[in-house]
């Protein structure tokens, strides 16, 4: 009798770990993505807002690489990164559409998918454009937002802070008494206003964030203007700058991401060049997950 219960029980315990054993290799073996990525992440990538260029890129992606089983979900730069914490914090496999400068680089261990197609582009630059007659109207905004031009180092901190939850001004405002010098050079010589208006269109994405509030910190605290943002999709920032119903933006990812709407509004904006070079786009995952390429996703 009490032979048969040590035995019974003997039994139980094996039979417990080897359950348990099992149940772990399946765990890892889905949360490492060996085998079909597709079905473990219900073959859909979290994109972000339907205007980013980010986006047609991903849908030119899909065609090109033949991932019709695809879907790319449309959602925000704040829905794309809160999915990504959700399934990092658990280990669990997620795509999403990625870029840099972000501060999700920082916060996760994460990887581009490899692009042999090069379809999302080589590294290129933000623009600052601004509406026809600036320079006329306003030649101390324009001659600042001009000169603007940061590191991606320096963009990446306020992104860090804002992340954080410090409100956007705020976290503009402290970087910029941080950083006296870089931001000195930025306005010298320029002739302060006096409570002038201005207006400056953005996308929420988190890298213009950091960059608007930061030149709106500067044009009211260092040069007098009154400044109005804007937060508007990315087809309407263009129409915005080009139809001159606001002033300019910090925001044109040139020469590719933003190619469409540079072609549709030639001409009616002017283009002051890089304020911000080294960007890079595309396909983002967990380092954990154990695939490399975009083809890996056949
Ligand atoms: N982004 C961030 C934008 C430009 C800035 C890469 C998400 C886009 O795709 O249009």
């Amino acid at each position: 009798m009490r032979k048969k219960g040590l035995y019974l029980l003997l039994l139980a315990l094996v039979t417990a770990l080897l359950l348990t054993g099992c149940g772990e290799q399946t765990g890892k073996q889905e949360g490492k993505g060996t085998g079909k990525v597709g079905e473990q992440v219900n073959y859909k990538i979290i994109g972000i807002d339907p205007g980013a260029g980010l986006m047609k890129a991903t849908d030119k992606a899909l065609q090109e690489y033949e991932l019709k089983d695809w879907e790319l979900v449309e959602g925000s730069s704040a829905a794309m990164t809160a999915a990504l914490k959700k399934a990092y914090d658990k280990k669990e496999p997620i795509i999403v559409t990625g870029w840099t400068p972000h501060w999700m680089f920082a916060k996760f261990d994460l990887k581009y998918l490899k692009d042999p197609k090069g379809i999302f582009g080589e590294a290129e630059a933000i623009h600052t454009v601004v509406r026809k007659g600036l320079k006329n109207d306003q030649p101390s905004a324009y001659a600042f937002l001009d000169k603007f031009y940061w590191e991606p180092s320096d963009m990446e901190s306020v992104m860090m802070a804002v992340a954080e939850g410090k409100e956007p001004a705020r976290a503009a405002a402290e970087w910029v008494a941080k950083n006296e010098a870089k931001v000195a050079k930025w306005v010298e010589g320029i002739k302060p206003v006096n409570n002038k208006k201005i207006t400056l269109a953005y996308v929420a994405w988190d890298s213009e964030i950091a960059s608007t509030y930061v030149v709106a910190n500067v044009l009211e605290q260092k040069l007098g203007y009154q400044v109005e943002l804007s937060q508007v999709e990315a087809g309407p920032m263009w129409a915005g700058v080009a139809g001159g119903d606001v002033d300019g933006m910090v925001a044109a990812w040139l020469p590719t991401t933003h190619a469409d709407y540079y072609k549709k509004f030639e001409g009616k904006f002017e283009d002051l060049g890089p304020n911000l070079e080294g960007t890079k786009l595309g396909l983002v995952v967990p380092k954990y997950m154990e695939i490399d390429s975009i083809e890996d996703l056949k």
